[in-house]
């Protein structure tokens, strides 16, 4: 059971060596608990306290959110027995406490008699095994998992002190008791075990042997001394016995009773104390202890590492005893949500169990019990009048139990890691997976100009530009980068890009000039034929954009756009005449650019054309079609042709303003459930809205005096159509905003209004030359890691990423930078991760008409000067810097 590493150090043998914890001691071990791992919760209430109305209600309303499977607690004597006599009322009060307990699923674990109880009246064995007796029997003994003692040698030091006879004589009478009440648990087929205190120890001075001999015997006067006569022989430790003259003698009968008289034990983890021989002051033990004060943290003793050691010389010496891990747990000054050291505590903790039971095989462990539900500066919930809030403990435990374990990564809410973070900061050094797709990009209206040649038709951009003043400097995309005559000239500096991919969109209006399949442009097939074909030629993958922005100007004037479901037929008519006639050759589609740009500043603010302003609704009816015809295109796919159809969806993280604030940990959450949920919920998860994007806008709209709400339903054969229809997910990626909670009451309804956030400041991020755009590379790691976990670990592309200025120059060092620590948290997200990445896409393969703000924004790898007529393209430095990190993602490994 054991590995070899692991009886070396602490195996029944008396050489400690510190080699088992060894190198792994550093650092993090990322895995999952066994599948039927135990996980709980345990309080230290009060009778006074847990009677108050509401008050359990609101306990198992937190440990059902929660996800525990044990919720522990302990019988408080001084309302059990009054005048020598029990109370009926408090034994019903614990039965109906049980039984809601049990109704939720979750497994009551009742401490008998805690190290508190003997507190409240004049103990002898004999009553309190009787009264202990009545109580369970009217509890409903097989209802509840029975700790008959917490902490016995506690209880005996509390009252004595530490080896004095008085002592030795209480721990005496406690094992007794024990026995009796485990007999009677036994009887009633019950289950029942008990939890002890107890320290680890090291020695001052490991090269002394015989301080490894002290700290065996320091073991032996800890744990040995408890539960020696219970999981070993029925008696004390001989080494005890022999060191200790005045300890009493257990009776043959007495030896029967205890003898293995536990199902488990629980163990609550007590320090680290450092053991010197102490031969000197002649005392029973012969050794002596200080406490390691260079362990403290905040006045407590942080030794997680000690946890493991425990549990291994534990296991060793009772290998076939299943253990719990009750931590004990970390009070803290205040009390408030925000405790990151409570957070820190557990984490490093727990993570010594995995350690105990995937390093060192310790089969016996089965679970682990965090402590405190409620109590005031020791609870992982703030407790107000029965309302009860999340800590960020309490949102720490909640992912490791619906995890089973650690997950690697930013894989709570709002990035809240439940494990360590491996290189949060600087550069990591490894390479990509072999088959990366490197890419980068530009769109049709942005790049192509020719915009009423050869017979193509107009869309509401070419439209919108037209107009005087609706662009930055009456901009317009007529000529752009004129890539509809230069596109020979766009392929060779792919080329010498190196990357084997290239990703455009096709202008709808090139193809059919009226958006509809009574016209099709012989001449617009002609031409993106020969882009694909001279892009094949030099090996390059087409990665093809079908709708980036550009509708045909007649379905806009027909229909009135996105709003108009038909356009989704017309949409599944143009997406099938380009998988027929450029299937063949091309592998890879996107169906969407950016739907939440169309809907939102399209159909919503109106910032682009249409420029329809329906803020609340109609921007939630032009993504609901818009999802539609997603789905149609990816269904009219010819599957033979073995192409990947998905959809690109932009978002930016959304910064937490205080990562342990679980309200700005939802916050966060529900702001991208809002931008990229919205598309992303119905394709990748179950055909339908984020439910918490459901549930805001419903009640908002409830509110706001509205019959239905405002965010339009799927129906059940919607549903089903849309759902999973994706091969990929393409990500358009570039900055970070802090976000935090804000309750909107606004009268109208605003998509806006409805996701209950507000911006809380951008930090010191370095800027660029877009207003909306600052660099936060940790955003990209950390939505990657968002994905992951929403989406089942789908195939990602990131198909644009990139970084503006507004001059142009060809000494881009600020774009390098921005390249460079993007790509490194991409790797990271890969490498340390686990993310499915599948490739990187860099915006812009040249500066191109940036559509609001004209040719003013440049994120071009290349420049071009849109007053010369040739619009020659210009390698900047970003473009030698981009060929050689793809070339060094190959040359590493
Ligand atoms: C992508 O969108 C586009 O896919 C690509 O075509 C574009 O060139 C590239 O980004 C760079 O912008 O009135 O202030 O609300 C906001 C990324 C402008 C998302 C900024 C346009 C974010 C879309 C206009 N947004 N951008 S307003």
């Amino acid at each position: 059971m054991f590995s070899v590493q692991c009886l070396l150090g602490f195996g029944v043998g008396l050489v400690i060596l510190p080699g088992p914890i060894g190198a792994a001691q550093e650092d993090f071990l990322y895995g999952l608990f066994p599948s039927d791992f135990e996980w709980g919760v345990s309080v230290t209430d009060t009778y006074e306290r847990q009677s108050r109305p509401g008050y359990t209600e609101a306990d198992t309303e937190s440990i059902k959110e929660l996800g525990v499977n044990y919720f522990a607690f302990s019988l408080d004597w001084s309302a059990l027995v009054k005048n020598g006599s029990i109370q009926e009322d408090a034994v019903r009060f614990y039965r109906n406490m049980t039984n809601k307990i049990n109704g939720r699923g979750i497994r009551a674990v009742v401490t008998v008699f805690d190290s508190s109880a003997f507190e409240h009246f004049d103990w002898s064995m004999n009553t309190s095994c009787s009264n202990a007796k009545e109580v369970i029997t009217k509890t409903a003994t097989q209802a509840v998992t029975w700790i008959t003692l917490s902490d016995p040698r506690g209880i005996a030091l509390t009252r004595y002190g530490e080896g004095t006879t008085g002592y030795y004589k209480t721990i005496h009478d406690m094992l007794l008791l024990h026995a009796c009440l485990y007999k009677h648990i036994k009887d009633n087929n019950g289950t029942a075990g008990l939890e002890i205190k107890a320290r680890n120890f090291k020695a001052k001075n490991m090269a002394k042997s015989e301080e490894s001999l002290a700290i065996e015997r320091a073991r032996m006067f800890d744990t040995g001394l408890v539960v020696g006569p219970i999981l070993g022989s029925g008696d004390y430790p001989q080494e005890v016995r022999r060191r200790v003259a005045t300890i009493q003698n257990f009776t043959d009968t007495d030896k029967l009773n205890l003898n293995q008289s536990a199902d488990f034990v629980a163990i609550r983890y007590n320090g680290t104390y450092v053991v010197e021989l102490d031969t000197a002051r002649g005392n029973d033990s012969g050794f002596m202890l200080t406490r390691d004060i260079s362990t403290m943290r905040n006045m407590t003793m942080f030794e997680p590492e000690g946890l493991r050691q425990l549990l291994v010389s534990f296991a060793s010496k009772y290998p076939s005893t299943q253990l719990y891990v009750s931590d004990g747990g970390v009070t803290t000054e205040t009390d408030d949500v925000r405790d990151p050291f409570r957070v820190e505590w557990l984490r490093e903790h727990a993570n010594q169990v995995l350690k105990g039971i995937k390093i060192d095989g310790i089969t016996t462990i089965k679970g682990y019990f965090v402590r405190d539900l409620t109590s005031p500066r020791l609870g992982i919930y703030q407790n107000n009048n029965n309302l009860r809030l999340k800590k960020s403990s309490a949102v720490w435990y909640n992912q490791v139990i619906a995890d089973n374990g650690f997950e690697r990564g930013y894989c709570g809410p709002g990035g809240f890691p439940s494990g360590r973070i491996l290189h949060e900061d600087g550069i990591y050094y490894d390479d990509f997976p072999k088959d990366f797709a490197w890419s980068s990009a530009t769109s049709a209206y942005q790049v192509e100009g020719g915009w009423n040649e050869d017979g193509k038709g107009p869309s509401i951009w070419d439209t919108h530009s037209q107009i005087p003043g609706r662009v930055f400097n009456s901009d317009n995309g007529n000529v752009a980068c004129d890539s509809y005559h230069k596109y020979m000239e766009d392929v060779k500096i792919i080329a010498d890009l190196g990357t084997k991919y290239y990703r455009f969109s096709i202008a709808w209006t090139r193809l059919m000039p009226d958006g509809t399949d009574r016209n099709i442009n012989e001449a617009g097939i002609a031409y993106y034929n020969q882009l694909i074909n001279a892009l094949l030629d030099k090996g390059i993958q087409p990665m093809i954009t079908l709708y980036h922005w550009d509708l045909p100007q007649y379905l806009q004037n027909t229909y009135g756009g996105w709003l108009n479901e038909t356009v989704t037929e017309h949409f599944k008519n143009y997406a099938k005449l380009c998988f027929d006639r450029f299937g063949d050759r091309v592998k890879f589609w996107i169906t969407f650019n950016e739907p939440w740009i169309v809907a939102y500043l399209g159909y919503g603010v109106a910032a682009f054309p249409p420029g329809h302003y329906s803020p609340g609704i109609d921007v939630y009816v032009a993504a609901h079609n818009i999802i539609k015809a997603h789905a149609k295109a990816y269904h009219v796919f010819p599957r033979k042709q073995n192409g990947k159809v998905g959809i690109t969806l932009n978002v930016g993280w959304s910064e937490p303003y205080d990562m342990y604030n679980p309200s700005d940990l939802e916050a966060s959450d529900r702001d991208i459930n809002f931008n990229l949920g919205w598309f992303a919920h119905p394709i990748y998860v179950n055909g339908d809205y984020p439910e918490v994007m459901k549930a805001n806008v419903a009640e908002k709209s409830q509110l706001q005096g509205r019959q239905k709400s405002r965010l339009p339903e799927f129906t059940q054969q919607e549903k089903e159509y849309i759902n999973g229809t994706f091969d990929f997910l393409g990500l358009n990626f570039y900055t970070s905003s802090v976000i935090t909670s804000d309750k909107k009451t606004d009268r109208e309804g605003s998509y806006d209004g409805d996701k209950d956030i507000k911006g809380a400041g951008t930090q010191d991020w370095i800027g660029s030359g877009s207003s909306w755009l600052r660099v936060t590379p940790f955003g990209l790691r950390k939505i990657l890691n968002w994905l992951k976990k929403e989406y089942n670990n789908v195939p990602v592309y990131v198909t644009e990423n990139g970084v503006s200025d507004r001059n142009g120059t060809l000494r881009d060092y600020h774009r390098i930078h921005y390249y460079r620590t993007y790509i490194n948290e991409m790797l990271k997200a890969v490498r340390l991760d686990g993310c499915n990445v599948k490739g990187y896409t860099a915006w812009s393969l040249m500066d191109n008409f940036e559509w609001g703000t004209g040719y003013s924004e440049r994120f071009g790898l290349h420049f071009v000067n849109f007053s010369d007529p040739t619009r020659t393209r210009v390698p900047k430095g970003s473009a030698y810097w981009y060929t050689q990190a793809r070339e060094y993602g190959r040359r590493r490994k």
